[in-house]
């Protein structure tokens, strides 16, 4: 047996624990590893079960290329240079801007790195993006402007040192269970919980105090809960005065909403809102616990803007328990995002409208004339291929099909295209409208870097040989660089590609495989003699003084009448993740739940004759799903909830794409919906 230590693959916690195959060279298990320090010894069922989906054998094993409308297996060097090939030819034809590059979350910081490389220095365009735009492009764009940095603030163990935790739109102990699990801890060791959220998660069980307010409104909640801090006097004086400014604008605002005005928009009690008040404000240290309940609105900047000013409020930042905490969703999100997989940054969040920073990459690159303007996002950029405007897309370990809002929009984009290559692990329905389809590596046969949801940058580790003909990701990029006519992006090791990515980006300059080691460091770290950053904004925000925000409310786009009746929000649950290409593939997962479901609540589904289990139509005016219905009392009456995991009950055909109009994120989170019993 071989044991390799390596980091999970899954979510943005960053648990490490050890892949351990046999002779024969098949991977057969995980093994925790103690010393870890945000494992611990522990993983959750996904992590457990991390190996089972490597190497299935759906694996794309050889490139795939359409031939008289059908995709056929192809060679490895044909399929390259047709790659190459077909997107000079366009970028000659259309300009460069007509080219997208979509990098990928589930993919290592090295990769996310040469794409945005790629799409730079070698296409000339800024239209580089990935998942970040429908997960927490909100967080990155509000808390940025506030502050100065847009990532968690504080680390995982601090959870265990609040005494106050609001959980406000996280499903933590599903969707981010090792956190969950220290959320609990420190319940049981007396710190007080607030969840707000009207779903009856686990957490909201433990919780002292439960807020049920209707989706859409936190805005109008956190105001309130503001209003209430400063009419009884529970504002830190002496925090506002040093350390921020802009508070007097931001208080006009609040002022408009007395507890009964955010209770009868939020659906709760002006008591509720009092006391949540009173409980975050007078905690000794309280600490803010968001996700995509928060950023996936059109108003979803508003939202992080909301969570940034209740804990500037209350002096909340710069200490050991307290922060606002965004959860970032994939396990290499935060990479992804620090890597300048972005349309306005390149790594380290250096804009691309600073022209001494382009002429900094233009040097460590060679090139000249990076483009200087903000190119399209991922959102941005289906619509841009759905008018017509965009010709080319190249996606990396992205399921847009699946993972895009109104999929009838995402699939009339992705046929509109004059040419689409698609690089993954698996078959999806994405590949399925490729006309060259790549199979990459998956984690388990690469070298790597992963930064976790709290800055922490650790390795991943080649465990076995690349299954079939599948390549590593970063290797395909560069020959596709060296294809179209490059020569600066040869690298032998993603080793030689960290030590770039440190010299050209400050927030990672002391940042080294070999520094990493076991457990990882976590940026900023500047220098190699610097031990890493566990806490941000420590005395002072990064940008100087913390911005109060001015944020008033405003209703999400598409409300229920009379024909869609219910809010339809979506999700995700325990046992999957994401587009299910992972674990539905995975034995033991895709065994604890097979079917698409909607959540339902027991009066709505009384009243419309609706049983448990029974199969259900859900529809909006998009289109329309078939799946399982879940009766019970989780939603409150009016709400009906879809995870997303489930191709054949896609909630993604339900969604509206209507999008935030600073981080062009979608609203997953809100819109009309109508449900029916299937004959
Ligand atoms: N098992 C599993 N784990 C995952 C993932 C997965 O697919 N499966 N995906 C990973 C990724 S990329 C991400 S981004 C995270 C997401 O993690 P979460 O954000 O925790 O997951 P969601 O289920 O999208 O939404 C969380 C909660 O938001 C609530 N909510 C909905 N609308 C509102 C609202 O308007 N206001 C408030 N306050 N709450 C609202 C929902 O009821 C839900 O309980 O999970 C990561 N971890
Ligand atoms: N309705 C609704 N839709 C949502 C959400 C929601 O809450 N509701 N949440 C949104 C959020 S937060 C997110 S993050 C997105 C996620 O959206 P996506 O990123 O599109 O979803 P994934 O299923 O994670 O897709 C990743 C793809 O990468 C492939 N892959 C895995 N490892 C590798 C690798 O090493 N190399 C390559 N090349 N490919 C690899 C996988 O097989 C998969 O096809 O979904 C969003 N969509
Ligand atoms: S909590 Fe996240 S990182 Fe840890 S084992 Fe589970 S899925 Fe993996
Ligand atoms: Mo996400």
């Amino acid at each position: 047996m071989k044991r390799v230590l390596t980091t999970c693959t899954y979510c943005g916690v960053g648990c490490g624990f050890y892949l351990v195959s046999n002779d024969e060279g098949q991977l057969v298990g995980v093994e925790a590893s103690r010393e870890h320090p945000v494992a611990q010894g522990q993983l959750c069922v996904k992590g457990w079960n991390a190996f089972q989906f490597v190497q299935h054998p759906d694996r794309l094993k050889q490139p795939l290329i359409r031939r008289n409308g059908q995709l056929s297996p192809a060679f490895w060097d044909e399929s390259m240079k047709t790659i190459a090939g077909r997107l000079k030819e366009i970028q000659r034809k259309h300009g460069n801007d007509s080219i997208a590059f979509f990098a990928s979350a589930k993919t290592s910081n090295e990769e996310n790195y040469l794409m945005m490389k790629l799409a730079r220095a070698v296409f000339k365009t800024n239209n580089v993006d990935h998942c970040a735009r429908l997960c927490h492009a909100s967080t990155v764009v509000g808390l940025a402007q506030m502050f100065g940095s847009g990532a968690m603030t504080n680390s995982i163990s601090c959870v265990e040192q609040a005494d106050c935790i609001l959980v406000i739109g996280s499903n933590t102990t599903e969707q981010h269970p090792l956190i969950g699990s220290r959320i609990v801890k420190a319940v049981r060791k007396g710190a007080k919980l607030i969840v707000a959220d009207n779903r009856k998660i686990r957490l909201a069980r433990l919780a002292g105090l439960h807020i049920r307010h209707r989706n859409g409104t936190d805005v109008a909640l956190l105001n309130s809960m503001m209003n209430v801090i400063i009419r009884e006097g529970l504002e830190n004086k002496e925090f506002i005065a040093d350390r921020t400014e802009k508070y007097e604008e931001f208080r006009k605002v609040v002022e408009k909403y007395p507890p009964e005005k955010g209770a009868s928009i939020c659906g709760v009690t002006a008591e509720e809102i009092v006391q949540a008040a009173r409980i975050y404000a007078q905690a000794k240290n309280a600490m803010i616990v968001y996700s995509m309940g928060i950023t996936q609105h059109t108003h979803g900047v508003d939202n992080v803007r909301s969570c940034g000013n209740l804990a500037m409020l209350t002096g909340n930042y710069g200490r050991p328990g307290v922060g606002v905490n965004p959860l970032r969703g994939q396990n290499n999100v935060q990479g992804a995002c620090d890597m300048g997989a972005l349309p306005n940054v390149f790594s380290g969040y250096q804009a691309v409208t600073d022209a001494a920073i382009r002429q900094k990459f233009e040097k460590a690159w060679g090139v000249e004339g990076l483009p200087d303007t903000p190119g399209l996002a991922v959102t941005t950029a289906l619509d841009a291929a759905a008018e017509g405007k965009l010709k080319a897309l190249y996606i990396m370990g992205e399921n847009p099909m699946m993972s895009d809002p109104d999929q009838n929009h995402v699939r009339k984009a992705l046929e509109n295209l004059e040419f689409l290559a698609v690089q993954d692990i698996f078959e999806t329905p994405t590949t399925q409208l490729a006309h060259v389809v790549l199979p990459a590596t998956s984690w388990a046969e690469k070298d790597g870097t992963f930064t976790s949801t709290e800055r922490r940058v650790q390795r991943i580790r080649t465990a076995i040989e690349p299954v079939g003909e599948s390549r590593p990701d970063w290797r395909i990029l560069c020959d596709v660089a060296m294809l179209a006519g490059y020569g600066g992006m040869k690298y032998d090791s993603p080793k030689e590609i960290l030590d770039e990515v440190a010299s050209v980006t400050p927030s990672y300059g002391g940042i080294t495989f070999e520094r990493i080691g076991q457990f990882g460091l976590q940026w900023p770290c500047p220098n190699k003699e610097h031990a890493g950053t566990p806490i941000l904004h420590v005395g002072k925000f990064t940008r100087g003084k913390g911005v109060f925000a001015a944020v008033d409310y405003r209703p999400s786009v598409e409300l229920p009448d009379d024909e869609y009746p219910y809010v339809l929000s979506t999700g995700r649950i325990y046992f999957h993740y994401h587009t299910g290409t992972m674990t539905r593939r995975s034995k033991l997962l895709d065994r604890e739940e097979r079917f698409p479901f909607v959540e339902v609540n027991e009066n709505d589904a009384r009243r419309l004759k609706i049983r448990d289990r029974q199969w259900v139509c859900v529809s909006t005016r998009r289109g329309e799903v078939k799946a399982q219905a879940r009766v019970a009392d989780v939603v409150p009456p009016g709400v009906l909830f879809m995870p997303f995991h489930f191709e054949e009950g896609a909630a993604n055909v339900l969604t509206i794409n209507a999008l935030d109009p600073e981080a062009k994120i979608p609203e997953f989170k809100v819109c009309a919906a109508a449900i029916r019993s299937t004959p």
